[in-house]
């Protein structure tokens, strides 16, 4: 069985010699125009940046190294006693572009269980911060602060060479990855649930477990498996939406694989990205208190017009890139089909019926590029119904899973020498005087 990085060890000089010939060989083919509609907008359909790991059809959805979902779910490992991917196989996918055999995947969990506490220092901090700061931010402060602990940065000042940095990078990567777990739920308990002994770290378990484990859910099977698939699916979206890309800007100054996490995590925190699961929720509970018990089509649909017309986006609706219904929005959906208990929940027969209505009444407004849900339309419905019921922490479990592909493109960003992000920016009167040329 190897290691990750003897994995790794095999694979980057084929992709360095990959990199080599496109520089050389094809360094001038041209990949499409800029506009000045992409300059003013936000830069969307722009292909403007290399990212490893998966890529976003606008139909299809995501593929992780040509890999669907389904796919995914069909050949990636699952925990003892499981049946949904976890965390580890989705990581080592990403990293090598390769699918792990169970024993490496068992292993690679060891590895970060045995490195999954917290130094006392963070502990220290995440404890003195008041509970009101929103758990983002503190899971944000808490991953800057591990810092402390880079072996990238104290490599990188001791002089190493630069086709060195993606060791420290992994090795950084991995034992960030591992504290995770501990942070996010340090945050969870101390905001929501003082006082109560955080159980300890299972060596045997893998991260998501020991994760739900730490939230005080351990016992609750389902939930469980949940969350190994949420964090699986979420894990990884190419590379230029908000979190990703800004992982990708500030790791390409050299800055440590966990400053770079910590500002993506600041990104995941806004309302028209990884906040929108917490939104969706908020906007799904008002619309159950404001229908009552009479929740047909036709009254979700007037709720919906409401919310339009009153100037705001409908939350876990439209994206930036798909065109289609989410793929991990229905590997969600599939699982409560699954399970007939999850499926009676008020919430998400709401969420459910919300998506037969929305879509229509979106093309109708005629404003969205895409009427169709994206995934935190319904990540949030399933975590109420299993009680974890704090919507403000949903985006840290988001924050846990996308540390995944970001962490694995810093690894590949140092292994192929990418230089700093420097685009050019333009005024409008620069963009006018161009025109005119
Ligand atoms: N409800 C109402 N209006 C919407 C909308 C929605 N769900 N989605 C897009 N629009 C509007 C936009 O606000 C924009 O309006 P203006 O022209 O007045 O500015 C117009 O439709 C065109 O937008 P677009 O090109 O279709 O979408 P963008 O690429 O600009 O934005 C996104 C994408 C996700 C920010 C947007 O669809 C949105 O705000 N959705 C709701 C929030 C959400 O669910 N975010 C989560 C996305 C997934 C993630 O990143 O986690």
């Amino acid at each position: 069985t190897k290691t990750v990085k003897e994995v790794l060890d095999e694979v980057i000089p084929k992709k360095q010699l990959q990199l080599k010939q496109l520089k050389t060989e094809h360094g001038q083919a041209v990949l499409g125009d800029v506009k000045v509609e992409h300059v003013v907008g936000g830069m969307r359909g722009l292909k403007a940046m290399l990212w490893e790991a998966s890529v976003l059809d606008p139909n299809e959805g995501i593929r992780f190294h040509g890999l669907t979902i389904p796919d995914c779910q069909n050949a990636l490992t699952a925990a003892p006693g499981g049946k949904e991917i976890i965390a580890e196989s989705m990581f080592w996918l990403l990293l090598t572009g390769k699918v792990p055999t169970e024993a490496e995947t068992r292993q690679l969990s060891r590895q970060l269980a045995e490195k999954g506490d917290l130094p006392e220092y963070i502990e220290k901090l995440i404890d003195s911060l008041p509970p009101t700061l929103h758990p983002m931010t503190q899971l944000g402060m808490g991953v800057a602060a591990l810092n402390h602990e880079s072996k990238f940065q104290e490599a990188y000042e001791r002089g190493i060479k630069k086709s060195e940095y993606w060791t420290y990078a992994l090795e950084d990567s991995l034992n960030l990855l591992a504290r995770l777990p501990a942070l996010a739920a340090r945050i969870y308990r101390n905001v929501y649930n003082p006082g109560k002994p955080i159980p300890k770290i299972n060596k045997d378990l893998d991260l998501v477990g020991n994760y739900v484990n730490m939230l005080g859910y351990g016992d609750n099977h389902d939930l469980t498996e949940y969350l190994r698939l949420y964090i699986a699916i979420h894990g990884d979206h190419e590379g230029g939406n908000a979190s990703a890309h800004t992982s990708h800007l500030v790791g390409s100054t050299l800055s440590d694989p966990y400053l770079s996490y910590a500002a993506a995590l600041y990104a995941l925190a806004g309302p028209l990205h990884g906040l929108a699961n917490q939104e969706v929720l908020r906007w799904q509970m008002n619309m159950q208190k404001e229908l009552g018990d009479d929740i047909t089509h036709e009254n979700i649909e007037d709720y919906l017009w409401k919310t339009l017309k009153s100037g705001q986006v409908v939350p876990g609706y439209g994206h930036g890139v798909l065109r289609y219904p989410d793929p991990r929005f229905m590997a969600l959906q599939d699982f409560c089909e699954s399970r007939p208990n999850l499926l009676a929940d008020p919430i998400v027969q709401l969420v459910k019926k919300t998506y037969e209505v929305a879509p229509a009444v979106l093309k109708e407004h005629g404003k969205t590029k895409n009427p169709f849900p994206n995934v935190d339309a319904a990540s949030g419905c399933v975590l109420y119904h299993y009680g974890l019921t704090e919507f403000k922490y949903y985006t840290v479990i988001f924050g846990v899973s996308r540390a995944l592909g970001c962490l694995t493109q810093y690894v590949w960003s140092r292994a192929l020498g990418l230089p700093i992000e420097r685009p050019k920016s333009l005024s409008m009167d620069a963009i006018e005087k161009l025109i005119k040329q």
